[in-house]
């Protein structure tokens, strides 16, 4: 196949973004309504089978039967009080990103580079809010770095977030390309669910809350992406011996 594009997931693929960043910046939010919440390390670790920040709230409020009182919002309303806490959230994890405390992980930004060098297209795929995608590129890649991506495809531009191909099928229609000209790159279940039901061939890039994952029906799973100096591990997948990902073992699955 002729390789035209390559589409990134955000969190976890880009940056470990969810232990230190998301998970801290809701826990900030959380205080800031008065709530005695605390979204530990592992706890977390369970809440992120649902994506979507706003969605992960409503599910843990319903499933851990937490109490809303001592807010500062109606409790009746489940989705517009998580709506509210998501938007304090958001501002907190952006603060946290543009501190710079969150880098990009190793090979990230050399296969942006590489891909970019060979003319190939770059999209992203996210269920993350499209302000903290463009805040994690301008502070890790490049400040002009959004522009290098011709679709950033974002939060709630869909209806239905991963595992449901939406985000996937939205980036597709953008680029005007079909599934077997790109390749994502994904580290967690929901998202290779999301992008094998867009016939999306799938690079799995794994971190330590996906790495016990199912990955069945990826096309390469590897523990990081790699550098020169820095191999990566092939956790399983058909390829020619290599010990970091780069371009040319992309264009060879
Ligand atoms: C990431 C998510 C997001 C983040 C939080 O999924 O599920 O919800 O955890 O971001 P992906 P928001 O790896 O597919 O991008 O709070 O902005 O939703
Ligand atoms: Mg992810």
């Amino acid at each position: 196949m002729a390789l035209k594009a390559l589409i990134f997931d955000v969190d976890g693929t880009l940056a470990d973004t969810e232990r230190d960043g998301h998970r801290i910046a809701f826990n900030r939010a959380f205080a800031d309504f008065g709530l005695d919440w605390n979204w530990s390390i592992d706890l977390y670790h369970d809440l992120l089978e649902v994506a979507g920040g706003k969605e992960r709230i409503q599910h843990y409020v319903k499933t851990y039967d937490v109490k809303t009182f001592g807010a500062k919002s109606p409790e009746t309303d489940l989705k517009a009080f998580a709506a509210q806490l998501h938007a304090a959230k958001t501002g907190h994890y952006q603060t946290l990103v543009k501190e710079g405390l969150i880098p990009l992980r190793p090979g990230v930004q050399r296969l942006i580079q590489e891909a970019k060098d060979a003319g190939l297209r770059l999209a992203i795929a996210t269920t993350s809010q499209f302000e903290n995608v463009i805040a994690l590129l301008e502070t890790t890649l490049a400040p002009d770095s959004p522009n290098w991506f011709e679709v950033i495809a974002a939060g709630d531009i869909v209806p239905q977030k991963k595992p449901a191909p939406d985000i996937y099928l939205y980036a597709l229609e953008q680029l005007n390309l079909e599934p077997e000209d790109c390749i994502a790159i994904e580290d967690s279940y929901p998202g290779l669910q999301a992008a094998l039901q867009a016939n999306l061939k799938t690079v799995i890039t794994m971190n330590d809350y996906t790495c016990r994952h199912d990955f069945s029906g990826a096309a390469l799973v590897v523990d990081q992406l790699g550098e020169p100096d820095q191999p990566c591990s092939l956790i399983s997948g058909s390829v020619d011996k290599f010990s970091y990902l780069s371009l040319k073992t992309l264009q060879a699955i």
